[in-house]
């Protein structure tokens, strides 16, 4: 019997990071508990100014491979072992981008990995802009694109300082936003590219969590249709984290909407993934959506903060 809650003990400690239901009583639980870094949203914050001062990150741009360079160089700085996936990617349009997926893999060693995604691609087109003469130029993608990067750039640089010893990719993916409304197969192409072309052999993610629109004033985070319909432990875990960060009003319990993005992709390839995205029931996306007003104006280091503790709560409290 004691070897039995031995054995099964090693057990418990060995699935600790990652993994749901591990069955461990109260006290076991209280002292394995790790202490939980502290997210800094104005790091987290600078780090979505610096992208948007390359200017918009439109594919085949300078601004563009300028960011790439700086956020692989940003992984590595972090101790992450970084890979930049390359592709020529057809858009709807017919224009061929030059794109690059970055992954940057912290404890690369291990089985079980938890992926982290967000696009840091922008959109080319302000289409929704209500001042016609401004849809034809590209968004500065304060919201849409660098606030998700942002919050996973503080997160590598919390992982450098205290290593959560579980195994955890950052991907920045690439060419999500050159999409078309006539074809929902037309988004996330950098995304269905990396579940197409495994960037290292036998590359498996456990499960993964996409951020996308993380950074609004005022954001709040309901549950998106796809990752409770393909990953609902998933996001009862994530939005426990939340509740236990002190973050219960801005990851609301309810159901939101259907959103087709990068998480399509990696459920398509049987990864159970969600989304942590803006996009409230009645109202939708954030106003600034996919307009000329997706800038720093918009941007909350309050929204970054919740979204990034949380993350923080998740990765190192299993
Ligand atoms: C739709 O346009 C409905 N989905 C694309 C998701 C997206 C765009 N996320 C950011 N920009
Ligand atoms: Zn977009």
């Amino acid at each position: 019997m004691q070897k039995l809650a031995i054995i099964l003990s090693i057990f418990l400690l060995l699935t600790g990071c990652g993994k749901a239901q591990s069955g461990k009583n109260a006290a076991a639980e209280a002292s394995e508990r790790v202490e939980v870094p502290v997210f800094d949203a104005d790091s987290a914050f600078a780090y979505v100014k610096r992208q948007v001062d390359f200017g918009p990150r439109v594919p085949n741009t300078a601004a563009h491979r300028a960011a790439t360079e700086w956020l692989a160089e940003s992984l590595r700085r972090r101790g992450a072992e970084v890979v930049e996936q390359k592709a020529l990617l057809k858009a709807f349009d017919g224009t061929m981008l030059n794109a690059t997926n970055i992954i940057g893999q912290f404890n690369p060693e291990a089985e079980d990995r938890l992926l982290l995604l967000a696009h840091y691609d922008c959109r080319p087109w302000a289409d929704e802009d209500a001042d016609e003469s401004k849809r034809s130029l590209p968004v500065d993608g304060a919201n849409d694109g660098a606030s998700g990067v942002g919050v996973l750039l503080e997160v590598a640089r919390q992982i450098a300082l205290k290593n959560p010893g579980c195994g955890v990719d950052i991907l920045f993916v690439d060419a999500e936003d050159y999409g078309s409304d006539e074809d929902e197969d037309s988004w996330a192409l950098g995304t269905k590219y990396f579940v197409e072309h495994p960037f290292k052999e036998g590359y498996v993610a456990t499960e993964a969590i996409l951020l996308d629109m993380v950074g609004g004033r005022d954001a709040r985070f309901y549950h998106e249709y796809f990752s409770q319909q393909n990953a609902p432990s998933l996001a009862s875990r994530v939005w426990a984290c939340a509740e236990e960060a002190g973050y219960g009003d801005r990851f609301v319990n309810r159901l939101g909407g259907a959103v087709n993005d990068d998480h399509r992709r990696l459920i398509d390839a049987g990864i159970p993934a969600i989304d942590i995205i803006e996009y409230n029931p009645s109202s939708g996306f954030n106003p600034a959506w996919h307009t000329s007003a997706d800038n720093m104006d918009n941007i909350d280091a309050a929204t970054l903060k919740a979204v990034g503790q949380t993350l923080l709560n998740f990765i190192y409290g299993r």
